[in-house]
């Protein structure tokens, strides 16, 4: 009898799984080529694809860095992939998203909007970030029209820069 009941619990979880199913024929019909397909994620997301070759890059600052400023340019890119603003759903780009000292958020949703994760949802590809001294990583994750990482993610390297005064420091007391 309890046997029975797990069968009809599995039978039911099927049922629903088929109906979750993406559907077909739900490409915009505006695409010219056949985009290829996503994959949906446990989370609901879908993930945009990206070439196996692509990657992303922090330019500046270089890591280990000594900053003698707390106003901190930083510059970053693509190689075999394009930039384009948020909302843009053509193939093989994405916007970037600079992590400031954070470990990289969940990837199969979009990335989290704080400060702690700064979006460049028009396409920019440098910004000066205010960084109080100390020890600081930044590290650069690519996202697609929705903000979602791509599959597999792009994400730069995570580098360490050390942040000093811009003033000079009063004395410390020993
Ligand atoms: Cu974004």
């Amino acid at each position: 009898m309890r046997q029975l009941h797990r069968l009809i619990v599995l039978a039911s979880a099927a049922a629903v799984a088929v109906v979750a199913a993406p559907a077909y024929g739900q490409t915009p019909p505006d695409k010219a080529a056949p985009a290829p397909a996503q994959d949906t994620t446990d989370s609901g997301f879908k993930r945009t694809p990206a070439p196996a070759d692509a990657y992303v890059y922090i330019g500046w600052p270089n890591d280990g860095e000594v900053i003698h400023t707390t106003h901190v340019h930083v510059w970053f890119g693509t190689r075999n992939f394009g930039v384009a603003p948020a909302g843009t759903n053509k193939p093989n780009t994405g916007h970037h998203h600079l992590l400031i000292d954070t470990a990289l958020p969940p990837l199969d949703q979009p990335i989290p909007h704080d400060k702690n994760h700064l979006h460049f949802g028009l396409g920019q590809t440098e910004t000066y970030v205010d960084l109080p001294p100390g020890t600081h990583t930044l590290q650069i994750l690519m996202g697609d029209a929705d903000h979602v990482p791509h599959d597999p993610p792009l994400m730069s390297k995570k580098i360490t820069i050390h942040v000093r005064a811009t003033e000079t420091p009063v004395a410390e007391a020993h």
